[in-house]
């Protein structure tokens, strides 16, 4: 049982448990994220995406590290685990830190993206809330910009920030149509390299035909991460969006579709797993998985005969 008066006043060993518990899709999750839920809403949440190497893990360390001298309390989540926390040693150190309880005003967290069932955003989105609930003022996740699940997460953030980097011309009429939407914010890290500002110009003409449905004109931040440069512009334009979608009701409209999102998540989730859990299914995927391959059976009928034997 997790202690959620501990995890409510941020506990780091709760909130950890906390997380853990959603990430495994443990029995008590669902009970726990009921009560979570309405302790929600409070932080500000950041998603931060970008190509791999983009240098999204140093610009969410430097950030982090802006945010907690402001004395903000920080959660970080990280949905990449394959490339570890690679920024600055201060943050690395606050990684340890953080696990062992003696800094509660910033945690780390990557979430495992292997044996975890489409169940990964969900988990990704559950752990957030954990840390807002637990009274971080501000929750940043990262993603790779590869793969649908981890553009969806960056999604529930309030706001969104996409990074690129120089000379990666081509790239940007690749991952076009795909950003358009995502970004509330754009970033052209490792500005220190050439052609940062031709890379701004080709953002700046797609962004110039892009229709957002609430008229917001995505800002351009320059970054160095690793020499701390243009992390206070980032925090700004951050900031910036943040109050914009305050104002109208793009917020309610973002939040709905996000709901929506979620709850068609649990429920696939939900039923994927109690039709496994049925009549030994789970184990007759095998078998039945082996046929389709041997060509004795097509998978529309595998999928008849697994819902029928319900
Ligand atoms: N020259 C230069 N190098 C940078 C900058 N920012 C990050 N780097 C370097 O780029 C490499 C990748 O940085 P990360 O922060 O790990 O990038 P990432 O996007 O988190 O990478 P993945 O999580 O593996 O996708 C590291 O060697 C950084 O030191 C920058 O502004 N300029
Ligand atoms: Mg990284």
């Amino acid at each position: 049982m997790i202690d959620t008066e501990k995890l409510f006043a941020g506990e780091p060993r709760s909130i950890a448990r906390a997380i853990s518990s959603v990430e495994s899709g443990a029995a008590g999750a669902a009970e726990l994220m009921k009560v979570v839920f309405p302790k929600t809403g409070r932080a500000m949440i950041v998603g931060i995406t970008g190509s791999p190497g983009a240098g999204k893990s140093s610009l969410v360390d430097k950030l982090a590290l802006l945010y907690k001298d402001r004395g903000e309390k920080v959660g970080i989540v990280c949905v990449d685990p394959s490339s570890p926390f690679s920024g600055g040693a201060i943050l690395g150190d606050r990684i340890r830190m953080a696990t062992i309880g003696l800094d509660k005003n910033v945690f780390i967290r990557s979430m495992a993206t292997r044996g975890n069932m489409g169940g990964l955003s969900r988990a990704t989105v559950d752990a957030v809330a954990i840390l807002d609930a637990a009274g971080f003022d501000k929750v940043i996740v990262e993603t790779v910009g590869v793969g649908q699940d981890e553009v969806e997460i960056v999604k529930t953030a309030d706001v969104s920030v996409v990074v690129l980097v120089p000379g990666m011309g081509d790239d940007i009429q690749a991952i076009k149509a795909g950003i358009m939407e995502i970004g509330d914010v754009f970033v052209i890290n490792k500005a220190d390299r050439e052609g940062a500002l031709r890379t701004q110009k080709e953002l700046e003409s797609l962004l110039s035909l892009a229709h957002r449905p609430d008229f917001w004109d995505p800002p351009i931040v320059k970054t160095v991460a690793t020499e701390s440069k243009g992390i206070e512009d980032l925090s700004k334009a951050i900031e910036s969006y943040n109050d914009f979608q305050k104002q109208g009701d793009a917020s309610l409209t973002r939040k709905h579709a996000i709901a929506r999102w979620r709850l068609l998540g649990l429920l696939q989730e939900r039923l994927l797993a109690e039709v496994l859990n049925k009549n030994g299914t789970n184990e007759r995927l095998n078998k039945l998985s082996l046929e389709i391959a041997k060509k004795i059976k097509d998978p529309y009928t595998a999928v008849a005969e697994i819902l029928k034997s319900e």
